[in-house]
């Protein structure tokens, strides 16, 4: 008699659900903002935009997460981070430095501080080993930048929506 017995070892994943650009069109251009499933624990992004000045990015970061009401409340993470001071390590505020290392791994760019012209994000993904640990349920990550001018200009907003879960591995173990 086979015996099939299945071990599962749970580990989190961070899986995009859903992606929205709103970027400000008198600075951003040719964008593309699109989400591929890959399987049921990964979603690619593929984003590129064509950022026509400079731009030392004020980023502010909000995180909300939906509670039993189906509604988003904030969670924890209200930010705002000069980015540009991250980057040249004038800073190491953590959300900043976690954005930093997630853009790095998969954006093209030509000019990093300023920021200028074409930006590419083939295909990224949220690592589970770059994000601090969440508990699990959906989350909403929004992202706007503004510019470092005397009076900030909104230059435009992500929202990223993520489900922090369990990835599942089986594993089939067969006995006598
Ligand atoms: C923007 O896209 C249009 C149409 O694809 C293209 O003709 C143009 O060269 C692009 N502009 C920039 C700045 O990439
Ligand atoms: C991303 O989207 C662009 C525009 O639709 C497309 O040309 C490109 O092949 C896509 N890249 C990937 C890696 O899927
Ligand atoms: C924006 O930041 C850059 C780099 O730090 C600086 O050279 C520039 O003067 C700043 N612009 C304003 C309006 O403060
Ligand atoms: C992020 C992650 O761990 N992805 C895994 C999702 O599941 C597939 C199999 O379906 C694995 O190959 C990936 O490593």
């Amino acid at each position: 008699i086979v015996h099939l017995s299945f071990k599962s070892e749970c580990q989190l994943v961070y899986k995009i659900t859903n992606l929205v650009c709103e970027p400000n069109p008198k600075f951003v251009t040719n964008v593309t903002c699109k989400l591929k499933a890959i399987n049921w624990n990964r979603s690619v992004v593929n984003m590129s935009c064509f950022l026509r000045q400079k731009l030392y990015p004020t980023i502010q970061m909000q995180i909300f997460k939906k509670d039993y009401t189906n509604q988003f409340k904030p969670f924890l993470i209200d930010v705002k981070v000069n980015f540009c001071d991250v980057v040249q390590k004038k800073s190491y505020f953590a959300y900043g430095v976690i954005f930093w290392k997630i853009l790095k791994k998969f954006a093209v760019m030509k000019y990093v501080c300023p920021f200028y012209e074409d930006v590419l994000i083939p295909q990224g993904y949220l690592e589970t080993e770059l994000l601090p640990p969440f508990p699990k349920g959906i989350f909403l990550c929004s992202l706007t930048f503004w510019s470092n001018a005397t009076i900030p200009e909104n230059w435009g907003t992500v929202k990223i929506s993520i489900e922090a879960k369990d990835m599942v591995k089986t594993k089939k173990n067969s006995r006598l």
